[in-house]
């Protein structure tokens, strides 16, 4: 039997519902399941009149109710109950057909299931959707990975449901494989460095400039307008203007500064240490939130251990304004070494990923949809085979101009006892990568000494061992 709906979403939690809202919107006709069917008869209920949908009970109705090729889109919660769904599909699906898993999948889980999908014929696709709720519903970032035949059956109607840029739609196809939640991992732990940027300077803010929230929303407001411009600066804003209705103090100022995560960060700085590449801001924001999890230890800590307590500087004119430079420096250099780790893991698995497009579909629709995102489509036009965006003139002379308020910022923030390890370690990355003699010769001299792990010479070719216990001669390895 061949139904009528041009695509089927299953799991109908938040994005889900909203996704298939998004798709029906704009004229698709769109097959329903989830796995409690109340949720779908609510689905029906409430938005049934807002396009063309099938609500569909069990799974062998919803199958039957999509046209062939059946392009199915599973939006349930990620880890085991997206192979439970697909364990159940598999039997119900033919040759040909298309699994769409558009949750937050861990990119490994990605590349088995899509072997696990091939050897049953099925046609599997991890497809990364950014914009939460609202831009599930009102066009996301979508990150497509996969088979591109596959994909070219969807293409239409991503493309429809995306998020519009200067006319462009926020989506491409990214990848084979696991690509697209890859392309989709490393926007989340990007998201993780910025938030942490913001969030160091609204701390030195606060307790070295001596401003309260509403003026620190006011400043970010402010920033909005500049080169900092981006959802993240603008609700920021918004967030630090919030009046507390309980005590008519700023909201922020209740909230426990202990936050919550769930993994995706963490997943795209080990993925980067696996590779080798120096992620300083993502991973140092990842430790942000581990150390803001140890509330009680802190508490403690508060009380025992010796250092300097912040006082407001009382000319803060000049202040406010490195901060807003520090932190733009510091975002350069994290969106610097995130391209860098897609770059590597492009390499490293044929991905053949064309990063200036990934710059383009994240300037709209996701969480990190900034202006700054054009400047980086525009770097990689010019250079497609960039090794890391520092190089290329703009964002050399943005950060050369922004260094000296950099350095201040770190200089003065380390004095006063204000912890800001995304922009210190975002200097040291700064600093280590435009140094063509670093301190690693040491590192290799200490390894042969304890494990014979041998050493290079600047002035000759091969390798090199000396027997330091013994007679502390040299010898050639290699
Ligand atoms: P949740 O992640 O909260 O998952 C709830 C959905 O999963 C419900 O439809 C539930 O069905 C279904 N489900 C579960 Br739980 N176990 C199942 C199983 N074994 N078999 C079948 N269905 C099962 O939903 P969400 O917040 O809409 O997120 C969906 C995906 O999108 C996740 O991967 C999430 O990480 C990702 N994502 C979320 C956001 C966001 O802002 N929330 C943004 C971007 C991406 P039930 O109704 O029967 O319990």
């Amino acid at each position: 039997m061949t139904g009528q709906s041009r695509i089927g979403v299953t799991g109908l939690a938040v994005m889900g519902a909203n996704l298939a809202r998004n798709i029906a919107r704009h004229g698709v006709p769109v097959a329903v399941h989830n796995r409690t069917g109340a949720r779908t008869t609510e689905f029906i209920e409430a938005y049934g009149d807002e396009g063309e949908f099938t609500g569909t009970q069990s799974l062998q109705e919803f199958v039957d109710a999509l046209e062939r090729p059946r392009r199915i889109i599973v939006m349930v919660k990620a880890g085991k109950p997206v192979d439970g769904v697909i364990t159940e599909l598999t039997p119900l699906l033919d040759e040909g057909d298309i699994i769409i898993d558009a949750g937050n999948s861990h990119f490994p889980d990605t590349v088995r299931r899509t072997a696990e999908c091939a050897a049953n014929g099925i046609r599997f696709m991890g497809v990364g959707v950014s914009g939460g709720e609202e831009g599930a519903l009102l066009g996301p970032s979508i990150m497509p990975g996969g088979d591109p035949e596959a994909y070219a059956e969807v293409k239409d109607v991503f493309e429809a449901i995306a998020a519009q840029v200067d006319g462009t739609p926020c989506v491409v196809h990214v990848g084979p494989g696991g690509a697209g939640h890859y392309v989709k991992m490393v926007h989340n732990g990007i998201e993780y460095a910025d938030m942490q940027l913001i969030v160091e300077a609204y701390d030195l803010l606060t307790h070295v400039a001596g401003l309260d929230a509403p003026a620190i929303g006011k400043i970010f407001e402010e920033w909005n307008s500049g080169d900092l411009e981006s959802f993240l600066i603008e609700i920021t804003g918004k967030v630090l203007a919030k009046v507390d209705e309980k005590t008519g103090g700023p909201l922020v100022d209740v909230i426990v500064d202990r936050a919550g995560q769930k993994g995706t960060g963490t997943w795209t700085a080990i993925d980067a240490l696996g590779l080798g590449i120096p992620l300083t801001g993502i991973t140092e924001a990842v430790f942000a939130r581990g150390l803001s999890a140890l509330r009680d230890e802190r508490k403690k800590a508060s009380t025992t251990l010796a250092g300097p307590n912040p006082s407001a500087a009382e000319d803060r004119t000049d202040l406010v304004d490195d901060i807003r430079q520090a932190l733009y420096a510091s975002k350069v250099v994290a969106y610097a070494q995130g391209f860098a780790q897609m770059r590597a893991a492009s390499l490293q698995n044929d991905w053949n990923l064309d990063l200036g497009a990934m710059a383009t579909i994240w300037r709209g629709g996701c969480i990190i949809r900034a202006q700054f995102l054009n400047r980086i489509r525009d770097a990689y036009a010019e250079h497609p085979d960039l090794d890391n965006l520092l190089m290329v003139p703009y964002f050399t002379e943005a950060v050369a101009n922004a260094q000296d308020a950099w350095r201040r910022v770190v200089v003065t923030a380390t004095e006063q006892g204000v912890a800001i390890p995304a922009f210190s370690s975002s200097l040291s990355y700064y600093d280590g990568y435009r140094r063509e003699r670093g301190p690693a010769n040491l590192i290799q001299g200490l390894r042969d000494f304890f494990g014979a792990h041998t050493y290079e010479r600047i002035d000759a070719e091969g390798s090199f061992h000396t027997r330091w216990a013994q007679d502390g001669t040299e010898v050639r390895t290699d």
